[in-house]
């Protein structure tokens, strides 16, 4: 970009001087800055081109992110500030596109930066969900939910005027095809995000919160990003969203395809779709069906498509593998029903296993079976997850298809998670080891140097306390909250879930407090920030958040423990506030039950900014321990082998944890006594009492005594400043592997192979 016409050009969007505009106006300029500029640069070419597919893309805002990537960031920043603007103010006139859940979308996210950033011929596809996942807010110390629009007049999208016809059961519906830019760092070229939605969307048909009528598909298919799945109506919905979503990315792919000449019968040379988890998995039945109805065989559709697509499984939960009812599909997708019914015969034809059927017993068709099938790869998110896929989750299909089994560890965009969102940190390092590593992540070892460098240590401590009264300023704007920044910050933020164990950390501060009260102070004063959002349905995640709040109402008003202890309960975690939070963390808790969070990606983001992992032997948590050395992290728990054991033997008894440990049963009843009960809700408070007596899936008391443990023996070792400073210098030096660019690099070099 023509640097010196920088100021003139946003000049002349604004239609007036920098000086003289307010945010709003100058975020409608750089968006269209940003836009143009984009639309001036080519698209990555090349013979092969990646698809990925998925139902959710959790970007956040984009516009800092697209010109740190663009190069133009630090400029306008200072064109801004120049005329007494801030690009911060600036960029709270965007709105957040929540078009994501969590780690899976977010995950997406990332990999479409690094994917641009690579160089690589690629596109994301997925929905234009026009509110996203729900925007939480907190009344009565509960989650309530209410719909979060993000599409303004001006926004990120852009038309294609590209339409494909949908053909459903009952109806046909046209699609209308919506581009976002992904520009790379460093780069000329620029990839697309293309998002699908329908022209007869009605946005008015929202009522109270998040409610709307389910069965009114031409108006509402992409209203919500996974909307409340409790009954049939909504069940169905999400098959429409689906289907929808990948019989328009079949259609543009094969039209993509026919318009660069290529042959369909090799259509494996030139297109590759990784199927990101199994929401997109009706895109190989959809592909055959396509490809067969260009007069191509069923044999050699199905084997053409099975050369072209490839699986990512990113969890073992049960209840989020997908198994549609083949009754739902013939009214959502009749067309291609009899192609999944010839894929179940095949399959049944050459393996008698009943767990590797396409279709079961009940009439249920198992995506994550067909796509292992008809698929050419298989991987898991993290080494251990992917080594629990192949010894016990997939057993019966890695017995028969060792060789499509791999693993791709997660990875972070190091451009959002530390140039962008800590920047003070980013230029230290920069001035330490020189740009490098912006690059190549892995440079970051040269870190490794100065661990015994008293200047540098204090340097990190200086920049961490800078970050926390950053963060103190930004709660107290938005939440009105006040936090002590001299104070230890101890942050878990992420979905709830009761594997996330958010409900241990919970019952650590109820044991803190009952210490508190007994006189045994900390040294340093504990700040616990929670952040997450509960799926509408699901009530014991819920009661935890009420929880959470009951005691953080409780503390607050408690003089005799307040300035020891304090629970921050941040509304509306999302993207933009994990940029906040993450830069200013101490202390980083990842204490899922082992084998159950396949990866996380947050604990990477965590390490990046200097924070030190509090987590057990689960998913990434394991790789990040192999790389920091048992100094620098702090692991407690049962090994993830020990829990599996304990399922397949139901060993596992909440009951007995609660009758023989005194403590543990002191903690659990405060859930229900007195204070509590005369802040919050009698029914949610019980709830989750009885739960976690009499039932405990994810089995928080067989770890809690470890856990309060090992968290006091983190806080202790925070007191030696020093010392603690060389373990966030280490956290930092070794994260350059979790950079989404090795990632992708991996992606591409094992199976994409562009
Ligand atoms: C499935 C069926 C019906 C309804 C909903 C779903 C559903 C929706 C969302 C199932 C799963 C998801 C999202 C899963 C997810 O975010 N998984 C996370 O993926 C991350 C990226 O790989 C990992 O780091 C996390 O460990 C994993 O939990």
């Amino acid at each position: 970009m023509e640097k010196k016409n920088l100021e003139q050009r946003i000049e002349k969007l604004l239609g007036t001087r920098v000086s003289d505009a307010d945010e709003q106006q100058l975020y409608y300029a750089l968006l269209a800055l940003v836009k143009e500029e984009c639309d001036a640069r080519p698209a990555n070419e090349g013979s092969k081109k990646i698809y990925y597919i998925s139902a959710e893309f959790l970007i956040g805002k984009l516009l800092s992110n697209n010109m740190i990537n663009l190069g133009i960031y630090d400029e306008v920043k200072e064109i801004l500030a120049k005329n007494g603007k801030s690009l911060e103010a600036v960029e709270e006139a965007e709105p957040e596109p929540s078009l994501g859940n969590g780690g899976l979308g977010r995950l997406a996210a990332c990999f479409l930066d690094s994917i641009a950033t690579l160089g690589l011929n690629g596109a994301g596809i997925g929905l234009n969900y026009h509110f996203g996942l729900f925007r939480q807010v907190f009344e009565e110390n509960k989650q309530k939910e209410v719909k979060d629009p993000w599409i303004t007049k001006e926004s990120w999208l852009k038309d294609t005027g590209i339409r494909f016809d949908v053909i459903f059961g009952h109806f046909t519906l046209q699609s209308v095809l919506y581009d976002i830019d992904v520009p790379g760092y460093g780069q000329t070229a620029v990839n697309k995000l293309h998002l699908f939605d329908v022209n007869t969307i009605d946005e008015t048909m929202v009522e109270e919160g998040i409610s709307f009528d389910k069965g009114d598909i031409a108006r509402n298919l992409t209203l919500f990003l996974y909307p409340d799945d409790s009954d049939r109506a909504g069940h169905l919905l999400r098959v429409y969203q689906q289907y929808f979503m990948v019989s328009n990315a079949a259609q543009l792919i094969l039209k993509e395809m026919e318009d660069k000449g290529y042959d369909l019968h090799r259509l494996y040379e030139h297109a590759v779709v990784q199927i990101n988890d199994t929401h997109p998995s009706m895109v190989i039945p959809e592909l055959i069906r396509l490809l067969t109805a260009r007069g191509i065989s069923m044999d050699e559709s199905i084997e053409i498509v099975s050369r072209t697509c490839a699986y990512t499984n990113h969890t073992i939960l049960a209840e989020a593998l997908e198994k549609w009812p083949v009754e739902y599909l013939e009214e959502v997708a009749p067309s291609i029903m009899p192609i999944i019914r010839e894929l179940d015969k095949r399959a049944k034809a050459k393996y008698e296993d009943p767990a590797v059927a396409v279709i079961d017993k009940e009439n249920r068709v198992h995506m994550a079976n067909m796509d292992i099938h008809y698929g050419f790869s298989v991987n898991g998110v993290a080494a251990l997850h992917t080594e629990i896929l192949k010894d016990s989750e997939l057993k019966p299909f890695y017995d028969l298809y060792p060789e499509k089994f791999n693993n791709k560890t997660n990875g972070i965009t190091f451009r959002r998670w530390l140039m962008h969102c800590n920047g003070e940190l980013s230029d230290y390092i920069t001035e330490l080891i020189g740009e490098g590593w912006k690059k190549d992540a892995a440079e970051l070892e040269k870190l490794m140097d100065y661990r015994g460098d008293e200047a540098v240590l204090e340097r990190m401590l200086k920049i961490k306390e800078d970050n926390k009264l950053c963060l103190k300023a930004y709660l107290k704007e938005k939440e009105g909250i006040e936090v002590d920044e001299h104070s230890i910050f101890d942050i878990q933020v992420k979905r709830l879930h009761e594997y996330k164990r958010q409900q241990m950390n919970t019952l650590y501060i109820i044991h803190k407090y009952m210490e508190i009260k007994a006189g045994r102070l900390p040294k340093t004063p504990i700040t616990m920030i929670f952040g997450a959002k509960a799926a509408p349905a699901y009530v014991i995640a819920k009661d935890i958040i009420h929880l959470i709040l009951c005691l953080q109402e409780l503390i607050d008003h408690d003089p005799e423990v307040s300035p020891y202890l304090k629970i921050v309960m941040v509304e509306n975690y999302n993207v933009t506030k994990a940029g906040k939070l993450i830069p200013a963390c101490d202390v980083s808790e990842q204490i899922s039950l082992a084998s159950k969070e396949a990866s996380g990606t947050g604990n990477m983001k965590f390490m990046l900014n200097g924070a030190v992992t509090l987590g057990t032997m689960d998913g990434a948590n394991v790789e990040i321990s192999d790389l920091v050395g048992a100094e620098n992290i702090y692991i407690f728990g049962k090994s993830s082998a020990e829990v599996i054991d304990l399922y397949a033997t139901s060993g596992y008894k909440a009951g007995e944890y609660y009758e023989n440990d005194a403590h543990i049963r002191e903690i659990l009843d405060f859930i229900v006594s007195e204070k509590l009960l005369s802040i919050g809700d009698e029914e949610s408070l019980k709830r989750l009492h009885e739960n976690l007596v009499n039932k405990d899936w994810f089995m928080t008391l067989l770890d809690i005594n470890d856990y309060i443990e090992k968290k006091e023996e983190i806080f202790a070792a925070y007191e030696n400043r020093k010392e603690w400073a060389g373990k966030m210098l280490v956290n930092t030096a070794k994260a350059g592997f979790f950079s989404s660019d090795r990632t992708i690099a991996e992606y591409n070099r094992d199976i994409w192979k562009l």
